[in-house]
């Protein structure tokens, strides 16, 4: 008990020393569950996954379909406006701004917000720009394993911040959906559901942008 306290204080005190706390966060070695309402079960034979809005063409991906996209492998730090912070987080999943790249998704010139909609109705809203940057990733799998159901799975939005990666926006962990079944491409922004209830719409964690 003592030794993981001190553990714990000697981590914190090795990214605080990186520079990689930002202000007002504590790190934490345990994996936090949070979210708003239930936890749904993955029915792989219902579940789809759509993009739709300023798109040259919608699509709808089966779980199979959504499966055999490229994946990409990304390690970052997370930080839930709450307070904590996860550091060197190991993600596998598919990386938007590749299959932007690679044509499977052809947003519009008009598009220039994504709002990522979950089961329940749940949404959160960013600006395209982010949403195709390195450190965001449709996420799959979490430190080589398939997500745990409380984490998100099958599929969940993760965002943080790559270490040497200063050129990226680093926006609160709540900008990823768990849960996640599709992407809107908007021309205007719309707030989501946390954004709705009072927190920040930017929500950048080293301008600590937490609530409105
Ligand atoms: N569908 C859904 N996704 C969500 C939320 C939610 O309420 N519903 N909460 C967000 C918040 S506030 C955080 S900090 C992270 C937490 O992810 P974790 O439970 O895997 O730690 O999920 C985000 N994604
Ligand atoms: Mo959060």
């Amino acid at each position: 008990m003592l030794d993981s306290v001190s553990r714990r204080r000697e981590e914190e005190e090795r990214v605080l020393k990186e520079g990689r706390l930002p202000p007002g966060q504590s790190l934490t070695q345990k994996f936090p569950v949070l979210h708003y309402g239930p936890v749904p079960t993955f029915n792989p034979a219902a579940w789809d996954f759509r993009v739709w809005g300023e798109v040259e063409q919608p699509v709808i991906w089966s779980w199979d379909e959504f499966s055999q996209l490229p994946r990409t492998q990304v390690t970052m730090d997370v930080h839930c406006v709450t307070r904590w912070s996860k550091f060197d987080t190991r993600w596998e999943g598919i990386s938007l701004r590749t299959l932007v790249e690679k044509g499977f998704i052809k947003p519009k010139p008009t598009a220039r917000f994504i709002i990522q909609h979950a089961e329940y109705g749940f949404t959160t809203n960013l600006p395209l720009e982010v949403m195709l940057q390195d450190n965001f990733l449709l996420a799959t799998h979490f430190d080589g394993k398939p997500l745990t159901p409380d984490h998100g799975y099958p599929v969940r939005g993760v965002v943080g911040n790559i270490v040497g990666r200063e050129d990226l926006k680093v926006p609160y962990f709540w900008k990823g959906a768990k849960w996640l079944r599709g992407l809107e491409f908007t021309k205007e922004d719309r707030p989501g559901f946390w954004e709705q209830a009072g927190y920040h719409n930017d929500a950048d964690v080293w301008e600590e942008e937490r609530f409105a």
